[in-house]
């Protein structure tokens, strides 16, 4: 996969030169290419940004340099890279990042990123930019961030880790807990590893006793109790034929029914302390 990023700030993309993205650059899985937006501005002071038509607080990037930068792009198209890159533009007014987003851009053979910085930029480019390439506007979650590389890092992360050969056997993405489908809306629970006694806290019973049954029910209640906790949002996304009777018994301990007049789980209030 080939991925060029436009930004004011290539400095703050230096982690993906580090760990899995950096080890898929280095084995040649990932072509990342860095673009200083600076460079396609043609006055003294290099300036990207000015004050917003109708007023209000900030500044936002003007369209000129964004589009130069993003012809310079498109422009460099290699033999199998695809003939457009797809635009990924993060905002904090985009579509929610999910592993299914990340699933759709890793099948992708050519991302562009354009992180912005100030307030955004200047609308026309994203509208010029989606007459000629597919052109996604993403939000990494609900919080306001200074400007959009770090949502380039968590996006490029979550979708290198996807393609084929970059993560190791060991490690394969065998359930990720988001990925879409079946029964796949449940937190993992909590693991352990040696030493079997660290400053006095054991390791439960079960996951020493040999018996993988109990071992898989032990974890299954665990990751019900999980999630329950920490996102009673996923409880109404389970499906009733992934469960069998020892997991309904295990949620009715947890306040967790069937209910058959709405078509889904619901359950008693939840404890909002850990
Ligand atoms: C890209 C600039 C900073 C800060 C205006 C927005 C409601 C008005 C822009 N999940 C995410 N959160 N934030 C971003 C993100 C932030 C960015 C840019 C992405 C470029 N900024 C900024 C404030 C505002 N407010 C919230 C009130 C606009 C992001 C992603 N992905």
């Amino acid at each position: 996969m080939r991925i060029d990023v436009v930004t004011i700030f290539p400095e703050y993309l230096e982690p993906l030169n580090v760990s899995l993205v950096g080890k898929a650059r280095a084995r040649g899985q990932l072509d990342v290419r860095l673009h200083e937006l600076r460079e396609h501005t043609t006055d003294v002071h290099r300036t990207v940004d000015d004050s917003p038509y109708g007023g209000g607080p900030g500044m936002v990037m003007k369209p000129e340099p964004w589009a130069a930068a993003l012809d310079q792009v498109v422009a460099s198209a290699g033999p199998g890279d695809g003939a457009v890159p797809t635009l990924v533009v993060p905002t904090p007014s985009g579509r929610l990042f999910t592993q299914e987003l990340a699933q759709e851009l890793a099948g992708r053979p050519w991302l562009a990123f354009a992180p912005a910085r100030y307030e955004g930029i200047d609308r026309r480019v994203i509208e010029e930019a989606a007459e000629r390439m597919p052109v996604v506007e993403v939000s990494i979650g609900d919080y306001v961030l200074a400007g959009g590389e770090v949502a380039v890092l968590v996006i490029v992360e979550a979708v290198a880790r996807l393609l084929p050969g970059v993560l190791g056997n060991a490690e394969s993405h065998r359930d990720d807990s988001f990925a879409p489908g079946r029964m796949a809306d449940l937190l993992e629970g909590p693991v352990y590893t040696k030493p079997a006694d660290w400053r006095g806290r054991g390791v439960p019973e079960v996951l020493v006793s040999g018996n993988h049954g109990k071992i898989a029910r032990w974890r299954r209640d665990q990751a019900f109790a999980r999630t329950l906790a920490n996102r009673p949002d996923l409880v109404e996304r389970w499906d009733r034929d992934g469960m069998d009777k020892h997991d309904l018994a295990a949620l009715g301990a947890l306040g967790v029914w069937w209910d058959e007049e709405a078509g889904r789980f619901l359950h008693t209030p939840v404890d909002v302390e850990q």
